[in-house]
Formats: C-alpha cells, structure tokens, sequence
C-alpha cells in the first residue's frame, strides 16, 4: 500500500478502513487533490476570501515549516482560537504535517477558560484570531507558565499569516501511523474543567467515510455550509474535514450565525449541504415568516449538537420541501454514530446506527437494556478518543473496557432500529448545541453579592429547546424583583460565555438538597 494511504474493505455494517503502515493524514486530505488534479479547484469559499487546492497545500506547508522554525517538536501541543477562516485550515493541517498536534478551542469562552486550557495542556504555543484579543490576551497574564509561542493569527506587526509569507512551500510529511496521537478537542464535563480528548490521525477518515460518504452521501461536487464553526468537533467535520475527504468546497462564514447571514450565504454560494443546529433551525423558521429564504441549492439539512425536535424536523420541511436529517454525535466520537438518513427519517429520534459503529444499552445493573427499555448509551467504533490528557480518572469513567465509550446520554432503541434520545445521565445542560454545565453557572451565581445559593437545571422553551433556568436564594433582606433578574443576567454575561446565562429566574426560601446536602436538581426539573 502507498504511504498515507487508506482502502475501503468490507461492505455495510462490516465496512472498514485500512491504512498504510506510514500514514500522515495531511497527506490524503491536501497534498492528494493537487496530485489528483484538483489544483485549481476552489478549496475555500468565504466572503472574505477564496483558495484553491493548490493554494491551500502551498500555505499548509508553509505553516508547518513555520511551526518547526518556531521551534515546535513532534507532539508539542499547538493552542488556537481562531474563527472560521482559511487560516484555520493552514494552521490546523500544517500542524498535523508537521507533526504538531493542533488544539481548536471554542473561540466564544473566557479568560479564565483559555488560562486553563493553556495550563492543562502545557502547550508550546497559542494562536489566535485579532477578534477574540479581548479573552485570549487577559488570559496569558494569568498562567503560571507562558507558552513559548504566541502569535495573532492576523492584523498589524508580526503575525503567524505575516511570517508565513517567508518561509518555504515545501514540506516533507511527518512519518506517523493511523493510531498516532494527531489532534485534541477540549470537552466540558459535569464538574471539574474541560478534558483533552485525544484524537488519532484515522478518526477523521473514519468519520468522514462512515457517516459522510456512507450516511449522507456526501461527494465531489458538494458545496458544504456549516453554521456550527469549525471549533466545534460537528463544525470541524462538516466545513473542513468532509469536504477535503471528497475534495470539495468548504464555504465558511466569519462572524456569528444568525437566519440573517447564514441565509445570505445560502443565497450567495449556493452550497448543497446545509448543517445546522436546533436553536438556529428554530430561529430560521420564526426569519421565514417574514422574510424569503432561497435554499433551492441544497439537497440535505442535518442538524446534531442537542434533540432536534419532531416539531422543528415537520415545520421546515412545510416550509422549506427540505428535509433535515438529526444525528448525535460527541467530541470523544469525533462526529456522528447514530443517524438519520436520506430516504430513512424518523422525526423526534436520532435515526439509526452509522455504519462502523456499535451501539449498547445498558441498565442500572450493568447488563443490556431489553428492547424499549432505557439505558445508558455505550458506543464502539474506530474513532473514538484513545483517552483524556492528563485525566486518568475521567477517562475510566468514559473511555470503558473494550473500547466502547460512555456517551453519558441516555437512549431507547425500538424494534425497527430507531434511537430515541431521553436524556443525559448527568446535569450537563446543551444550549444551542455547546455544553453548559449548571455548576459553572451556579459558582459564577454565587459569586453575586445578593445571592446566597443557585441551582442551575435545564428546561424546555416555546420549540421544545433547552435553556439554563435558575432556582436562586438571596441573602437575607434581598428582595427578588425584576431588577435583580436584569443584574444577575448582566453578572452570568459578564464572566461567562455568552450562551450560558440564565433565561428564567425563581427566587426561593430554600433548594431541594439531599441529606448530605447535595443540591437535587431533579425536583427542579419538573
Ligand atoms: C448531545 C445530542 C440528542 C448528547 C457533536 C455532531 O454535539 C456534539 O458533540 P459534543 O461533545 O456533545 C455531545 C453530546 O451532545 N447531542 C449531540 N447531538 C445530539 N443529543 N440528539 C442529537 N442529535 O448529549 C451527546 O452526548 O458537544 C455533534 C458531531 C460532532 C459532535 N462533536
């Protein structure tokens, strides 16, 4: 087999990669479209710019050499925040070329945030975008330990885009194999910080050839838009890493996504698949009563990140004549394993199996769920997270014997196949499709001069989506009026990221706790 090379074997659910000894992923998802006479081939679409194949394997080059003058070794840990822009391919891929490990963080967090991914990571450098100066700056200033290299991606002075611009073209491949470590994604957890999932250098063809090609049929001549950003791991696949698997056309979309922009991009670039989330379907669909949306371009809608709503799933397509096809998937399984289908749609489930993966219900005993029973979701397959950095403990809690992992959500399956999701087996909270953990709301709550306690649990909007609502005691003598709401608001705003604060307030005497005094969210539930 040629180096950096894959093979397809098998048919249906036995389908599986086969890779050659010598595999350096960069390889087949840039340097393979010049090589396959896709060079000219527009790579990049965005308002701002447009880069072909060739473009874009000259500058991945160039960030990987840069990379090494820089001084960054095989494994050294590469920190971004960087928005949706050609940059992040560059960096992204010339780090895995150069065998760096590039770390996309969610580019919507705080200070204190990036302050603990930097140290957690222990990474050699942090680069990001001019934009999110106003965070990722203030976080320097508070680590123990500076990173080595720290570079704006862009703007005035010397930058990482500026430097690039000097050094070579041409890079040779990091020898590296399918199982070697190749990238991470930072995932929020119940309590305690965001865990590093590891991810290898075969998790992104697996994903992109198991629900991409297999599932969704993605292909050459698709033009893919994504609303969720390239951070994100659903984001990730859908703008970046699923159209260089096909070597197709990533359009890309800068600022914040709102029906506004995301249907003028539409209208624009005319891409012919769409991915979304929940929230910005519902928001679409309350633009559409007043404004004309032009999405004759696209041949698929798909949506994960949290439970698209049955009701969601049927308005749009009466609206639209367009389906949307809801998968989950998780940052430990890199992208989707359970799926609806073009052809096969289930509204109110997440579809069925993916090919690749397994999937177990397991009930509080431990032994598999009978059918139309719940029980905890377990998953297998081959790209799934080798293990947490530096978090032993909560990779065991994960990452299970066998290799199949905890998703932490909670499932029914019925007899023709069909997931049904009914929860997660924590407190996490997914709003608009990122994690919130109602214990980082809640200290930053308490924090508040005039709050004695909070409870954070998740409820259900008007489209059946799900917000942070706040069960609060204030200190003695606080009365809970309207005024408060507005300041603990502005309070939660101030120091978190933007999507997590409250949406509804109760002002109580006393919060449900159990004998040891742990807070019971449950009963808030209700
Ligand atoms: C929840 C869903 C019901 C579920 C993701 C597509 O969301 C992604 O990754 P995250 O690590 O979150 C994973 C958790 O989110 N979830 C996601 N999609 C659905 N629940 N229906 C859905 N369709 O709790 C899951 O465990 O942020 C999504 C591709 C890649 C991803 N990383």
């Amino acid at each position: 087999m040629k180096d950096h090379s894959f093979a397809i074997e098998g048919s249906g659910a036995s389908t599986r990669l086969v890779f050659s000894p010598n595999f350096n992923v960069a390889v087949p998802y840039i340097d393979r479209h010049v090589a396959e006479g896709r060079g000219a081939k527009i790579a990049i679409r965005s308002d701002q710019a447009q880069v072909t194949y060739a473009e874009l394997a000259a500058n991945v080059n160039r960030a990987g050499n840069l990379l090494q003058e820089l001084g960054l070794r095989r494994g050294d840990r590469m920190l971004m925040v960087v928005k949706d822009c050609p940059a992040f391919f560059y960096l992204f891929w010339g780090a895995i070329k150069a065998g760096v490990v590039p770390v996309p963080l969610n580019t919507l967090l705080r200070a204190s945030d990036y302050a603990y991914m930097i140290e957690d990571s222990a990474c050699q450098a942090f680069i990001y975008s001019p934009e999110f100066a106003a965070e990722a700056e203030p976080a320097l200033t508070i680590v123990k330990r500076k990173p080595p290299e720290i570079l704006k991606v862009e703007g005035e002075a010397q930058t990482f885009l500026s430097m690039m611009a000097s050094v070579s073209d041409v890079l040779a491949p990091y020898p590296a194999g399918a199982e070697e470590e190749c990238f991470w994604l930072y995932s929020s957890g119940s309590t305690g910080r965001p865990k590093g999932a590891v991810h290898r250098q075969r998790d992104i063809p697996v994903t992109a050839h198991h629900y991409g090609v297999a599932t969704l049929g993605i292909r050459e001549n698709d033009i893919f838009f994504s609303a969720a950003k390239l951070f994100f791991a659903y984001g990730l696949g859908n703008a970046m890493t699923f159209p260089l698997h096909v070597g197709a056309e990533a359009v890309l979309l800068e600022p914040r996504p709102t029906p506004d922009s995301t249907f003028a991009i539409i209208a624009k670039y005319k891409p012919t698949l769409y991915f979304g989330v929940p929230t910005l379907y519902a928001a679409q669909l309350q633009a559409m009563e007043q404004t004309k949306a032009d999405l004759a371009s696209i041949r698929y809608c798909v949506s994960a990140g949290e439970a698209l709503p049955g009701d969601i799933l049927r308005r749009w397509k009466e609206k639209t004549g367009l389906d949307i096809l809801d998968g989950i998937g998780s940052t430990e399984a890199l992208h989707i394993f359970i799926a609806n289908r073009p052809g096969d749609i289930k509204a109110g489930t997440s579809g069925k199996l993916v090919q690749g993966y397994e999937a177990r219900i397991v009930d509080d005993s431990g032994q598999i769920a009978k059918m139309g029973d719940s029980g905890k979701l377990h998953i297998r397959g081959p790209s799934t997270a080798a293990y947490y950095w530096n978090q032993p403990e909560k990779t065991k809690e994960t990452m299970l014997a066998d290799d199949w992992l905890n998703t932490g959500d909670t499932y029914i399956k019925d007899e023709q196949g069909y997931f049904h999701y009914c929860g997660r087996t924590d407190d996490m909270l997914k709003v608009g499709g990122i994690w919130c953990s109602p214990f980082e709301i809640e200290a930053k709550l308490v924090e508040h001069p005039k709050v004695l306690e909070a409870a954070i649990v998740g409820r259900a909007d008007a489209d059946g989506l799900v917000k942070p609502e706040a069960w609060i005691v204030l200190k003695q003598g606080v009365a809970g009026e309207p005024a408060i709401e507005e300041e603990l608001k502005a309070h939660c705003k101030g120091g978190l990221a933007p999507y997590k604060y409250p949406r509804w307030f109760h002002f109580v005497a006393e919060l449900p706790k159990t004998a040891t005094g742990k807070i019971q969210r449950f009963k808030l539930r209700t």
